[in-house]
């Protein structure tokens, strides 16, 4: 599925390293003003969505903070790259291939999924690099899509994989080469199917920003930001562990089930803290602590009973 090649940037250059590199470039963008100040891209399309109970009780994130201060290194690696590098991703048309273990293979038309019945989820969402966001995300349980192609009983794990199109994505050729492509990523199938797990297609009403992975992108809630895979376009059912691009980058550092974890550290940094982006100060006084599966244990702890979650990471 992904041919490997090593990184063309250190492992111990990709965090927090490049955290530094992405706020100037965001500080860049800001001081710009006008990136900021249209934070969507015209084509973005308002969406009908029903309240779902799945909605934590807080503050959202400022919409120009979810669409301005990204992970998406198709398009660069500075949190302010995605969305200064991603004018010209055309998000439509667009399909979804669905195969591999299943009964019922078939490539889905945007369509299609649109047509599903679509809910606004307002989720806690931690990147590992201790920073976190509550979205409010617009989608459907990944479950509805996977019921739709009916697994075989062989089938144990779901792998996601990205678009390539280094035509329009200039992370992914020549100097800003950074990660073997396409992005690749896994989860088990019980995992996929947990009604948490959403594809979303829409944030704040709207489709999705290129930035945020138009048309269509993976998220969970309880796992680091990186399992979120954008601009899907294959979905395969298989018997063994798929491949997950940060634990192929940096097997030390990011494992493959990557569930927030307040009491494994990452080698390089704590894990038991966050700052949570637009309140106030940038990095500043306003850091909390990180709860065990990002608050959703409750939900999902039952997952991995039995598991030694610090082997596991
Ligand atoms: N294809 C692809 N998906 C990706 C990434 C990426 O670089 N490429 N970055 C991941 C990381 S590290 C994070 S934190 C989230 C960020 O999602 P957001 O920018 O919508 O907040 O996307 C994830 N999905
Ligand atoms: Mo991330």
């Amino acid at each position: 599925m992904s041919l490997y090649r090593p990184p063309r940037i250190p492992a111990s250059q990709i965090t927090p390293e490049h955290c530094f590199l992405a706020r100037r470039s965001f500080l860049a963008a800001a001081a710009g003003g006008a990136l900021l100040a249209s934070g969507m891209p015209a084509s973005a399309e308002a969406l009908k969505a029903s309240k779902s109970p799945y909605a934590v009780d807080e503050a959202l994130t400022p919409e120009k903070d979810v669409t301005s201060y990204n992970n998406f290194y198709e398009f660069g690696m500075g949190k302010g790259d995605p969305i200064a590098n991603s004018e010209k991703f055309k998000p439509t048309p667009w399909t979804v291939k669905v195969d591999g273990l299943v009964g019922k293979p078939k490539e889905f038309g945007l369509e299609e999924l649109m047509a599903l019945p679509l809910e606004e989820r307002v989720y806690r969402m931690r990147c590992v690099e201790a920073w976190s966001m509550v979205i409010p995300w617009i989608g459907f349980p990944l479950s509805a899509l996977l019921d739709k192609v009916e697994p075989l009983g062989d089938a144990r794990y779901v792998a996601f994989e990205t678009v390539v199109r280094p035509e329009e994505m200039p992370g992914q050729s020549g100097y800003f080469q950074s990660l073997p492509w396409p992005y690749v990523e896994g989860l088990r199938l019980d995992e996929a199917r947990h009604p948490l797990t959403i594809l979303s297609v829409g944030v704040y009403g709207k489709t999705l920003p290129n930035q945020n992975g138009a048309p269509i992108r993976l998220v969970v809630p309880w796992k680091y930001g990186f399992k979120g895979i954008k601009s899907i376009v294959k979905i395969t059912l298989t018997d063994k562990q798929p491949p997950s691009t940060w634990n192929l980058a940096a097997p030390n550092e990011y494992g493959f089930y990557a569930n927030v974890n307040p009491e494994v550290d990452h080698p390089r940094w704590s894990q038991a803290s966050e700052n949570r982006i637009g309140e106030g100060g940038f990095f500043g006084a306003n850091r909390r602590p990180t709860l065990p599966f990002n608050g959703y244990a409750e939900e999902v702890a039952g997952l991995y009973s039995g598991m030694d979650l610090r082997a596991n990471y």
